[in-house]
């Protein structure tokens, strides 16, 4: 088996190491060597740079070594028969649980509060709340969006879902569509996006959508938590919806563009807390290893999982 691995940002090395543990002969083919891509059967990429994938002739199928798409989406040059698979193991999607929970108790645990107090060495308890006095609101009740609510539920949190099918059977309510979303909203405390990006949803976290969060809960207002995409936010409402008092804090994981430039306003925002597009990093071993079986599956002529549907853009 030949593949081509490329991966803007990350540390190749790493990958090399992994393939190399598990699947010993596999042949690893790199950029710098176009005279070998006749050879390559699975692309193994993240945010390849646009043209790459349709220089490989005998292409069969393109792994998407991350949960997102969006990236990849975006080189219309892609032949569109050959499928795109998401790499999306457990151990990522484990991770997103962590930092959504991380955060969700983070702002219900009041602690932008308690760090502010302990920089002016005030000993001063706040009123508290128990978490099934908020709900959480996940925009996206897809792969991660479900996986974080089924450990914020037993934490006693109400979990409310949006997505933009109807998703009977889930353990936790799930409006949606534009007809679901407005009650959605307004019964959220705590706003956690989940979304893919996709033309719908580009822009979805603006000023007036803030607007409509439930206004009257334990945290004094809502609280907004993306580690979705950047571009699903617009940057200028985070920032006004802050400073009114129409969001009452914030988590970002993700922003447009990253990096998030030095001279943002973003960066030093008391109400605001930044990690650096971190939220669920794709592990080398682990993910070499689902690679591994997905790509298994498809010599032996079974379906993969996580096919994306181009059209649909997710
Ligand atoms: P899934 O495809 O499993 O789930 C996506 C969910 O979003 C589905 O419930 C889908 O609805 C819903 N959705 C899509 N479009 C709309 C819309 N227009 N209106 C309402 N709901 C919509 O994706 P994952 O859960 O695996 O991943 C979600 C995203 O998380 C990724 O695309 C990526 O951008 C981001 N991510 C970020 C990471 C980070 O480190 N910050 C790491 C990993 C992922 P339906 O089910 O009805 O189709
Ligand atoms: C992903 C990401 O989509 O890291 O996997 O953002």
């Amino acid at each position: 088996m030949t593949i081509l691995l490329y991966a803007t940002g990350w540390d190749i090395s790493l990958w090399r190491a992994a393939i190399k543990m598990l699947a010993p002969g596999l042949s690893v083919v790199t950029t710098d060597e176009p005279d070998r891509f006749a050879d390559v059967r699975y692309a193994w990429v993240w945010k390849p740079p646009a043209g790459l994938l349709a220089q490989l002739p005998n292409l069969e199928v393109i792994v998407n070594l991350g949960a997102g798409v969006d990236a990849i989406l975006g080189d219309a040059s892609i032949p569109p028969q050959i499928p795109i698979i998401r790499a999306l193991d457990p151990n990522i999607t484990m991770r997103m649980t962590e930092w959504v929970v991380l955060q969700v108790l983070y702002h219900h645990r009041q602690m932008p509060a308690y760090l502010a107090q302990q920089r002016a060495r005030i000993w001063q308890d706040l009123p508290q709340k128990a978490a099934s006095a908020l709900t959480v609101g996940i925009m996206g009740a897809g792969t991660l969006g479900q996986s974080a609510a089924r450990i914020l539920q037993p934490l006693g949190f109400n979990v409310l879902g949006w997505s933009r099918t109807a998703k009977p059977g889930l353990a936790f309510p799930v409006n949606h569509g534009d007809a679901g979303l407005g009650a959605f909203l307004s019964a959220t405390d705590i706003l956690v996006c989940l979304l893919p990006l996709t033309a719908e949803t580009t822009g979805i976290l603006s000023y007036d959508l803030l607007r409509r969060l439930k206004r009257d809960g334990p945290l004094g207002g809502p609280v907004l938590i993306n580690g979705g995409r950047g571009k699903e936010q617009v940057g200028n409402d985070i920032l006004r919806a802050l400073n009114d008092g129409t969001l009452a804090g914030a988590t970002l994981d993700v922003f447009d563009p990253e990096p998030l430039p030095a001279n943002s306003p973003l960066w030093l925002h008391p109400k605001l807390t930044i990690t650096p597009h971190v939220a669920a990093d794709s592990d080398p071993e682990a993910m070499t290893a689902y690679v591994l079986a997905q790509l298994k599956r498809h010599e032996a002529g079974q379906p993969m999982n996580n096919v994306v549907d181009r059209a649909r853009g997710y």
